[in-house]
């Protein structure tokens, strides 16, 4: 494995470096260290042609003004926290409100705005992160650790590991935009989706869970044998057109052994396969994309990737009956999920 060093500018006179794993059969991933943000995945397809499967920017500067997370690790808790704040052992934490009136993806500074260290290590590059207690209003100290490998079975492994020394909340994930079509030729809405997953979560208007497990059967959210995405953006379901039709919605996973996430692109032949061990994925179909700003020349849209955010339930802090967020010093928070950049052998 190959890991190819390269400065990617500066912030603040702090150095940002992207670090490009290449593996044997010429697969890359790319990430820098800022926000851990994976900027290019470079996989085949049926033909054997090697294209970028992420939404991405070419320089930092159009990183740090992203209002979309492209690409980053987002934390200290991934998705919204209602009202922005939470009471942990009697005690009331406020956090940024930067979705109004809730808080999104650990804040204005979170975890996919700051330079993380990073460390070449065997077959891929770690990125750590110390986080103070009281950052972006979270209690304690806390070291993040969010390591990328690359195999030669075209496998991208992604482990989250953090520790605390005061009880808080801790769920992360990556918000890459994928779009298997190869350099982005068209949107995603004729890739299919499969996930085993028999109930999603319901949304209010503010697109926080109202506590409501909703059983997918007869519904566009029924993944479980794989169907378009469309189906979802051109639905009348309420939750559909709720988030600007499309999904922006976590999905629990079924608990067994073959609780994979597939993702495919048809026309390239290309097939994303994610397997996790989070209870949750949110799938986000990147409805509120705007028709504003390029990802690398190519014309931001509704629609021009899907992110697959493997994580726990958002505003699990809310809802007792949700799989818990909590984690106490002495306990380790660590996660891992694997992406694996695959093609149809054979021809539909
Ligand atoms: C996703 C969504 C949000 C938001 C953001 C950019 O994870 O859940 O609705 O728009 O990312």
């Amino acid at each position: 494995m190959n890991v190819i060093q390269e400065s990617f500018g500066e912030i603040g006179g702090h150095p940002v470096t992207s670090f490009s794993m290449v593996n044997d059969n010429g697969v890359e991933v790319t990430a820098i260290n800022y926000g851990c943000i994976i900027t290019k995945i470079v996989a085949p397809d049926k033909h054997g042609n090697y294209e970028n499967i992420v939404l991405g920017h070419d320089t930092l500067k159009d990183y740090v003004k992203d209002p979309y997370y492209l690409g980053a690790v987002v934390g200290r808790v991934a998705g919204r926290i209602k009202g922005g704040s939470f009471e942990l052992d009697g005690k009331i934490y406020n956090l940024a409100k930067n979705d109004p009136p809730n808080h999104l993806h650990g804040g204005d500074q979170g975890f996919n705005r700051v330079i993380w260290n990073a460390e070449i290590i065997d077959g891929g590059v770690s990125f750590s992160y110390f986080s103070p207690d009281r950052e972006e209003g979270y209690p304690g100290n806390v070291n993040m650790q969010v390591t990328y490998l690359l195999d030669n079975n075209n496998q991208l492994h992604v482990y989250y590991e953090g520790h605390t020394d005061q009880k808080t909340l801790l769920t992360v994930t990556n918000h890459s935009y994928f779009n298997l079509s190869g350099n982005i030729k068209k949107d995603i809405l004729d890739h299919a989706l499969q996930i085993k997953s028999d109930r999603f979560l319901e949304l209010d208007h503010e697109f926080i869970p109202t506590g409501n497990f909703i059983e997918v059967g007869n519904s566009p959210f029924d993944f479980r044998s794989g169907r378009e995405i469309n189906i979802g953006s051109g639905s009348e379901h309420p939750q559909n057109v709720l988030v600007g039709e499309g999904y922006d919605h976590p999905f629990l996973l079924n608990i067994n052994h073959d609780n994979e996430i597939v993702l495919k692109d048809f026309e390239s032949g290309r097939i994303l396969t994610i397997e996790t061990d989070e209870p949750a994925v949110v799938v986000y179909t990147g409805n509120s994309l705007k028709p504003e700003g390029c990802f690398r020349r190519i014309p931001s849209r509704k629609y021009l990737g899907i992110c697959l955010e493997t994580q726990g339930l958002p505003d699990a802090i809310h809802h007792p009956h949700f799989p818990g967020t909590i984690i106490d010093s002495g306990e380790t928070y660590s996660s891992k999920t694997v992406y694996k950049f695959g093609i149809e052998t054979n021809e539909e």
